[in-house]
């Protein structure tokens, strides 16, 4: 089953999403996770939210795919202007052009207001791909096998917030897709300044990308170029998976 709860500040119109989290378990698991989720998010609102939507879905488990986690490697620097230049030069090793890799961050940076959703761009051209506006293409149906495996594999990479492990999750998956490249992210959290780029083998952490209380954030898929678009849209909207870490 999957259960997701998304969490709204204007009684559910939807111009104002505030956060959203999601698991997919066992039918047993279910009232466990449900009540995981809402301690998770009245921590991260301390009672802001107007409207708290759960919703519940029956997951056919023979179309669950399990797939690897990315490794994960952390770098920090003195400047923001560092730190995007580094992340650029990575977005290189990972096949996206020094144009492309550019126009991403300047893409993250000159929004006027954080997205739903991220952009996809031609990792050669840097060009927006989708027609998906201001929403941009969000990705679900991903959680990680084993939780607590998960966890301690994250403690052990020297990392282990809620943020990161969504963050790898979702990765993971993207990374996971036919015609991705890599791909650009960081917060729109205004208290977190460490964004990574990933790879289909690498989650490299970047920090700072951006000023603290700073609350616009984003995400960039890198895509290869004559890919298929829709075929990508829909494994990132709708192919349920599962993140493995490697075993002990
Ligand atoms: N699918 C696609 N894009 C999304 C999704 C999603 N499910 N959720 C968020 N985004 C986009 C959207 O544009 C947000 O504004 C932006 O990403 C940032 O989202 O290793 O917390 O949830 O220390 O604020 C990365 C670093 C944290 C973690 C990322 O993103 C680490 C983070 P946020
Ligand atoms: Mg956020």
């Amino acid at each position: 089953m999957r259960a997701e709860i998304v969490i709204d500040d204007d009684k559910g119109n939807g111009s104002q999403h505030l956060s959203g989290c999601e698991r997919l378990v066992p039918d047993d698991e279910i009232a466990t996770v449900v009540q995981i989720l809402l301690e998770r998010i009245s921590i991260h609102t301390r009672g802001k939210a107007d409207m708290i939507n759960i919703r519940i879905d029956r997951i056919n488990k023979a179309k669950i795919c399990q797939i690897p986690v990315l490794k994960i490697e952390s770098s920090e620097f003195l400047t923001i202007e560092e730190a995007h230049n580094n992340a650029v030069t990575s977005l290189m090793e990972f096949g996206v052009s020094e144009i492309a890799a550019r126009k991403g961050v300047e893409s993250i940076k000159n929004l006027s207001t954080s997205m739903r959703g991220g952009m996809m761009l031609d990792a050669i051209t840097g060009e927006r791909i989708d027609n998906l506006g201001e929403r941009g293409v969000r990705l679900s149906h991903m959680d990680c096998e084993n939780e607590s495996a998960f966890l301690s594999f994250l403690a052990k990479s020297g990392v282990g917030s809620e943020k990161v492990r969504d963050a790898i999750v979702l990765a993971s998956k993207a990374a996971f897709a036919k015609g991705y490249m890599a791909e650009l992210c960081w917060s729109d959290d205004p208290h977190y300044i460490t964004g990574y780029v990933a790879s289909k083998k690498i989650y490299r952490r970047f920090s700072p990308m951006k000023q603290r209380e700073n609350n616009i954030g984003g995400r960039i898929f890198f895509v290869e170029t004559g890919a298929d678009l829709n075929g990508l849209i829909d494994f990132f909207e709708h192919s349920p998976v599962l993140v493995q870490v490697p075993r002990e």
